[in-house]
């Protein structure tokens, strides 16, 4: 043999050793899935650049990855609007295919299509567990599909809305680096799927108290009094009012009557004391996604894994006079959703048109990971990598949780309508906006003088809800058609007072 030959014999024999290691480490990229429980994409300054809250992580996040303009959740069939939409989340089904939906108020069929029997071991762990991922999990307790989050071979919740590291948001971080540390310690180089959850910002936002007193706001606990105002609060946001102009729909709503430090009201010290509260839970949040990605850093594991940051639903604190996640404005309807990993282009935005129940199949497109049959979403892997602006047209939402059927809306491009069909008749509501001329919904009580006092804000002419407008009576036929189209595919169990009857009920043939 010569020389040369025996060189490159040795090389190849070195390149087949080397390569099976090499694939394993690097090929199939980490997921770390970042989850808050109720935050408004309005509370970022992403979203919202007059918005007071810093988060210098997530701003970071999005200057390295591709911010979402239109991402939504799809709704609730429950008050508890975190139940479904984390149903949604980890099986990557829509809204009303969830085992839990109640069909017809419990009367109609309930067939496999619509509830996918055994849908946990089509989850999102039970999917990546099969592909070998190591999936790891922490999040609050309750209100999620709890047999799919016990598929995680990892998991450590529990609820975290304390003001200390041990009570709050550090513990969930805590979690994720024992996980890591351990990793690092024993060379592990699975892939990982980690689903970072955090309680809050949801209620009771007791807030660290250096970044209470950042934002000017305090724990308040009395019922019959004011919080002080404090000049270091957030301002009213733009579109807040002092009352929604007709029942939500659902009686004794929690979010809306009982939430600690807010109750029923709705005057400015208690708005701007709650929002406060907010931001410094949300600015804790953000310093804990910190500690994590520089762990990641320090490991050399960063820029191999994709990162999402999302919520489970927006949130109002006195948008449009309202205080829950129970409704459908955009404020409660959207979700923030920020994505950074390898292949993704720093610093670019897309509409997308995505719901979160797109979330898994995603994480399996970007992973080569083979879809569950159960799943219905669409991997918005395409718009990541800048091969298309949108994965829809249409974009549907629910609120289900109280009087039915509830409201409904429907999205498409500039234009949204959405429908209030509650109390047994008592409000029947149609509501049509031009999102690109009235992004904020203003509606006709955001115009008057003492409302604008408070708010800052000049609403100009037009700017208004245009369903009753006879220059747009087209645009609302055509939605109220969209609308409609949308409930019938999606299985909506329910029609309005407007819309044709389902067939084979109410005597209808
Ligand atoms: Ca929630
Ligand atoms: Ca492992």
């Amino acid at each position: 043999m010569t020389l040369l030959f025996k060189k490159f014999a040795c090389i190849v024999v070195l390149f087949i050793i080397a390569l099976p290691t090499c694939t394993l480490a690097n090929e199939r990229p980490n997921l770390l899935f970042i989850i808050v429980d109720d935050q408004s994409p309005f509370d970022l300054k992403i979203y919202n650049p007059e918005s007071k809250l810093d988060t210098p992580v997530i701003d970071k996040i999005a200057r390295e990855g591709m911010v979402f303009d239109r991402a939504y959740h799809m709704g609730a069939w429950s008050g508890a609007v975190c139940t479904a939409s984390r149903h949604m989340v980890m099986s990557g089904r829509t809204v009303w295919h969830l085992p839990r939906n109640r069909r017809r108020n419990g009367k109609g069929p309930v067939t496999e299509r619509l509830t996918a029997p055994e849908l946990a071991n089509t989850s999102m762990a039970a999917v990546f567990n099969r592909a070998g991922y190591d999936t790891v999990r922490t999040c609050k307790k309750g209100n999620s599909f709890e047999a799919a989050n016990a598929k995680f071979k990892i998991r450590n919740d529990s609820t975290k809305r304390g003001g200390t590291d041990e009570s709050g948001s550090a513990w969930h971080a805590e979690q994720v680096l024992q996980y890591l540390n351990q990793r690092e310690t024993t060379k592990d180089t699975d892939p990982f799927l980690i689903y970072f959850g955090f309680s809050h910002p949801h209620d009771t936002r007791d807030g660290k108290s250096e970044l209470l007193n950042k934002y000017g706001a305090v724990n308040h606990k009395d019922s019959l009094s004011l919080p002080p105002a404090h000049p270091s609060q957030p301002e009213l946001p733009s579109n807040y009012l002092p009352a929604h102009p007709f029942h939500h729909g659902h009686p004794g709503l929690r979010d809306e009557v009982n939430v600690s430090g807010v109750w029923e009201n709705r005057d400015e010290r208690t708005i701007r004391n709650e929002i406060g509260r907010e931001f410094a839970c949300s600015e804790n949040i953000d310093t804990q996604i910190g500690r994590v990605l520089s762990k990641l850093e320090a490991m050399g594991e960063l820029d191999n894994t994709f990162i999402f940051y999302t919520s489970d639903h927006g949130m109002a604190i006195g948008r449009h006079g309202l205080q829950g996640k129970q409704n459908l404005y955009e404020h409660t309807w959207r979700v923030p959703m920020i994505v950074k990993g390898p292949g993704i282009e720093a610093g670019k935005r897309s509409q997308g048109n995505i719901y979160l129940l797109d979330v898994l199949a995603t994480m399996c497109d970007l992973t080569g990971t083979k879809f569950p049959s159960t799943n219905e979403g669409r991997s918005f892997k395409p718009v990541l990598e800048g091969q298309q602006e949108v994965v829809r047209e249409v974009l549907f939402g629910v609120y289900c949780g109280g009087t039915k059927p509830g409201m409904r809306s429907v999205r498409k491009g500039d234009w949204k309508l959405i429908k209030y069909d509650v109390l047994d008749g008592e409000v029947r509501e149609t509501q049509l906006f031009n999102l690109k001329d009235n992004p904020e919904e203003f509606i006709e009580q955001h115009h008057r003088p003492e409302v604008r006092q408070l708010t800052g804000q000049s609403p100009v002419e037009g700017q208004l809800n245009l369903a009753d407008d006879p220059k747009f009576a087209e645009k609302r036929k055509e939605m109220e058609a969209l609308l409609y189209q949308e409930m019938v595919r999606l299985d909506d169990p329910y029609r309005l007072w407007d819309q044709k009857p389902i067939q084979g009920k109410d005597g209808v043939k």
